[in-house]
């Protein structure tokens, strides 16, 4: 069996996505089963630290009254309000100190699923001489999607951790690990 630890290595990197309190059980904008993507990327950020692998953490962070938000005319309820508690990171994961904070839908006019969008993420990636990821996080089917497709496009080697993951719905899960597919993702299982 391979290691995650025989798996990434330089050149990598590993990218988390929102994995904050308020998309799992008991948060605002809660994801079947969410909670279970931390012990699984806990491993993950192990082997990164042991092989001196970057680490890369998006946080969705909205302002009060978001344009996101349903009271908008958005799609979802109030989620991840700045300095909120349910926009912390989920107290399990064991983010290091050395891990880099991407912060997303902070815009007014605009939402940002992609970790991509408008951060500067893939030239960042570029400098640092980073030309895989490996990626987990939440949601399956909103902004794990869209920063998959995103770093498709952008050039990089991109694998879905399937069981880092989890949708908001078995069908958008199904529909949306069809189009990471077709832009060229892989999918990996860890162990
Ligand atoms: C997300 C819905 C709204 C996500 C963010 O992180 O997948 N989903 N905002
Ligand atoms: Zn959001």
């Amino acid at each position: 069996m391979t290691t995650i630890e025989e798996l990434i290595k330089r050149g990598d990197a590993l990218i988390i996505v929102d994995v904050q309190k308020d998309f799992c059980p008991g948060g605002a904008l809660p994801i079947p089963d969410g909670e279970t993507v931390v012990p699984v990327l806990n491993k993950w950020i192990d082997a990164a630290v042991a092989r001196n692998v970057p680490i890369y953490a998006s946080r969705d962070w909205h302002p009060v009254g978001h344009m996101s938000f349903k009271e908008r005319g958005g799609l979802w309820p109030p989620h991840c309000i700045q300095d909120s508690d349910g926009a912390r990171f989920h107290p399990d994961l064991n983010l290091p100190g050395g891990s880099i904070k991407i912060t997303n839908g902070v815009r007014f006019d605009k939402d940002q699923y992609s970790a991509f969008d408008d951060t500067g993420l893939a030239e960042e990636l570029r400098r640092e001489g980073i030309h895989r990821l490996w990626v987990g996080g939440l949601a399956e089917d909103v902004c794990v999607l869209a920063t998959i497709l995103d770093g498709c496009r952008e050039g990089f080697e991109v694998t879905l951790i399937t069981d880092a993951t989890r949708p908001i719905t078995p069908e958008g899960g199904e529909s949306a690990r069809k189009k990471m597919q077709d832009a060229g993702a892989r999918v990996i299982q860890t162990g």
